[in-house]
């Protein structure tokens, strides 16, 4: 009997770093091996994502997932037994088909995306090697350049400000343990500049400091002066990464932002960050229109894309049609890639090879509402993704991930390539002319 078939799948709900039910699934093999993953969370989420299962009702804001777990130690377990765990494109097919709707609205994308996952982990466990080396087959592996965020914002941070990641880049480091140092000491003197300020008052939902700034830009300007004050040349050695996340406060071309009580159309917020980028050290920018706006994005990738990262995340959803679709439009040069966008792991892959094949930049993610669990890690090495995009540099369920890179580091040793700057576009980071 093969080893690395599925004998049992078990659900539980266990909670997130936002306090919320969350789902968590095992899977057991034949020959005694467990797997395990955990569903993360979005807040800022696209209209086009997997579906979140949630029960509703008065207890716990409605947001309880028992109904999943119940999907998950039911109809699912039942499913995929007898199948062979290592055969990921079969057990994920199984999923999809067992759902039967378009965005996993049936079983819940909390339910797919944690079984998912938990069978990937036991596959690599059963053949007794680590999930990035499973997951690479004997591909190249290469450690992700981080975004980190210095400053919360947008649905992170009570909408305290618009935009919702200020995140550095730390482009001359030469590897990922060197890209943490960088990164801590840039936080540490952002910490300082609030302080001095009188603006110290906590962190937001991924761990940045909470945004107590009079307008967008301001957060901008003191990211610079953080850089400066670390030591740091700003766009040389540490550059910013923005996401926008425009979604949260536009639609039909139509930009409300809250902080200054502006309205802005298209063209408008296409202006001011173009502005942005010619008087900042920005090397990315993620979602800088809205879900809906695809007229936006190309007209902003095209102005900038040549120099600038333009991520899509609402945009694309993690899916490989959309990429493709970006690719031959202009939308986009990058996708943000979550697993729970998709809801299953074989989805998340098919969206990031469309996205290399594209000769896009790919940024493995997190979501705002996590936990220890570290397949992300896992996936942007063992894919070969290039980035990785988790929170900030403080809180338990983000420094487990950033933990687990530098023990992948140092596990790879001599062969770990680290992807630094090279997976940016040229000049990345110097202002735009
Ligand atoms: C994003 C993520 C992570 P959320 O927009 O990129 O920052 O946020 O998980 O809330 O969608
Ligand atoms: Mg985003």
């Amino acid at each position: 009997m093969n080893d690395s078939i599925i004998h049992r799948v078990v659900g539980r709900r266990v909670w997130d770093s936002r306090g919320r039910p969350t789902v968590e699934a095992d899977v057991h093999l034949a020959d005694g091996t467990i797997g395990r993953a955990i569903a993360p969370a979005g807040a800022s989420r696209g209209t086009n994502e997997a579906i979140d299962l949630r029960d509703g009702g008065p207890a716990l804001g409605g947001l309880d997932v028992m109904q999943a777990v119940s999907n998950v130690n039911r109809e699912i377990a039942h499913c995929l037994a007898g199948l062979d765990a290592r055969d990921q494109a079969t057990v994920d097919a199984a999923l999809i088909a067992l759902d039967g709707t378009p965005n996993k609205a049936r079983l819940g994308g909390n339910a797919t995306i944690a079984v998912s996952m938990a069978v990937l982990h036991a596959a690599a466990a059963s053949a007794r090697v680590p999930l990035y080396r499973h997951l690479a087959a004997g591909g190249p592996v290469r450690l992700p350049l981080p975004e980190i965020q210095i400053f919360g914002g947008g649905a992170h941070a009570g909408r305290r400000v618009d935009i919702q990641d200020f995140m550095v880049m730390a482009l001359s480091a030469r590897s990922f343990a060197e890209a943490l140092v960088m990164t801590a000491e840039v936080y540490r003197a952002a910490g300082t500049l609030m302080q001095e300020a009188g603006k110290l008052a906590g962190v937001a939902d991924e761990g940045g400091f909470w945004p107590l700034f009079d307008s967008n830009e301001e957060a901008l300007g003191m990211l610079v002066r953080a850089i400066e004050r670390a030591g740091y040349v700003p766009g040389d050695e540490v550059a910013i990464s923005l996401d926008i996340a425009a979604s949260e406060f536009g639609r039909d071309g139509r930009y409300r932002l809250g902080l200054e009580a502006r309205e802005l159309d298209r063209d408008g917020l296409i202006e001011m960050l173009l502005d942005w980028c010619r008087r900042y050290p920005i090397a990315s920018i993620e979602d800088p229109l809205a879900e809906d706006d695809r007229d936006g994005m190309r007209a902003f990738t095209k102005a900038v894309g040549h120099r600038i990262q333009v991520i899509g995340d609402d945009y694309l959803v993690t899916n490989a049609d959309r990429v493709r679709a970006a690719e031959s439009d202009g939308a986009c040069n990058a996708v943000l890639i979550k697993p729970n966008q998709a809801g299953t792991i074989t989805e998340t892959r098919a969206a990031c090879v469309a996205g290399q094949d594209a000769g896009f930049g790919t940024i493995v993610s997190a979501r705002s509402g996590e936990t220890e669990d570290v397949t992300i890690v896992h996936l942007s090495t063992g894919w070969n993704a290039g980035q990785l995009k988790v929170g900030s540099f403080t809180r338990s369920e983000r420094m487990a991930k950033w933990n687990e890179a530098l023990r992948l580091e140092e596990a790879l040793g001599d062969a770990a390539g680290f992807a630094g700057r090279t997976v940016l576009p040229p000049g990345a980071g110097q202002p735009l002319a």
